[in-house]
């Protein structure tokens, strides 16, 4: 079995100490950090999530899963971002309110990091007023909304039309993404951008921040 596959399935089976070993290991013997993530942790979780949809696994399962995941994640964190690069600009990033996945949240972070980006983390559950306040006080140039339950996608439109109503709507973009998000739905609610992926949401903030 390749070292990616091991990851993947000691993911898949919560084995968070084993996952943290193996994503060193495979960095020490020279893997890309961009294949760790996406064929070892990211590969698992994906079977997590089919097994989840098809009711074979249930919500402790994905617990551990997701734990080792975020265990593999700390290895990995500090070789995916570039070293030595200034920040471009503030920006904050939340899972939306009655939400609270954050894999794919922290990921996005991780990847603004990368490009330099300083980014104020709001956690899960974040109401539109606390992004709208953050965004004010903290003077980010980017709301990142993310949400991964079609019950709570419609709070991304409450972000909107918080921020039109403290009359920042001018000076701030509202990214949004997340499995159940689509282009479509980014245009419907008013919003700036939506990204599929964490790599591309990170290039997207990053040319809001440069203002273009
Ligand atoms: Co939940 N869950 N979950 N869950 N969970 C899903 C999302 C679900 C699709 C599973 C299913 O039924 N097939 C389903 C939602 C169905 C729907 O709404 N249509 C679901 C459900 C129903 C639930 C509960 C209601 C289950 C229950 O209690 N009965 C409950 C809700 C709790 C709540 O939030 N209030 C629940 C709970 C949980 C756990 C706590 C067990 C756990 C979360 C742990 C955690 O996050 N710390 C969990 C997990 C792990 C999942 C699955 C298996 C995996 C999600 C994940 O982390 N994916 C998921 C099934 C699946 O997706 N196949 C499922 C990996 C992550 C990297 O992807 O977040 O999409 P993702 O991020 C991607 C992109 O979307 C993008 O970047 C990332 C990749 O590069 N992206 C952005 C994300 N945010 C972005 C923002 C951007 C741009 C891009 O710009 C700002």
């Amino acid at each position: 079995m390749s070292i990616l596959n091991e990851i993947s399935v000691n993911l898949q089976n919560g084995k968070s100490k084993i996952v943290k070993a193996l994503v060193q290991q495979a960095l020490d013997e020279g893997v890309k950090p961009a294949d760790i993530l996406n064929l070892g942790l990211l590969d698992g979780m994906n079977v997590i999530g089919e097994k989840f949809k098809q009711n074979e696994v249930y919500v402790p399962e994905v617990l551990v899963a997701a734990r080792a995941m975020n265990m593999g994640m700390q290895i990995l964190k500090p070789h995916l971002a570039e070293e030595g690069v200034t920040a471009k600009g503030r920006v904050c990033i939340g899972t939306v309110q009655g939400d609270l996945h954050d894999i794919g949240k922290n990921l996005v972070r991780m990847m603004m990091e990368g490009k330099g980006l300083e980014v104020v983390d709001l956690g899960t559950d974040v109401s539109a007023e606390t992004f709208v306040q953050t965004a004010k006080e903290q003077d980010c140039r980017v709301i990142c909304c993310s949400a991964l339950l079609t019950t709570t996608m419609g709070v991304m439109e409450e972000v909107v039309k918080a921020a039109e109503a403290a009359g920042i709507r001018d000076r701030v973009k509202i990214m949004v993404g997340g499995a159940p998000v689509t282009e479509e739905f980014c245009r419907k609610i008013g919003a700036d951008g939506y990204t599929v992926d964490a790599a591309s949401a990170a290039d997207m903030a990053v040319a809001y921040c440069k203002g273009e």
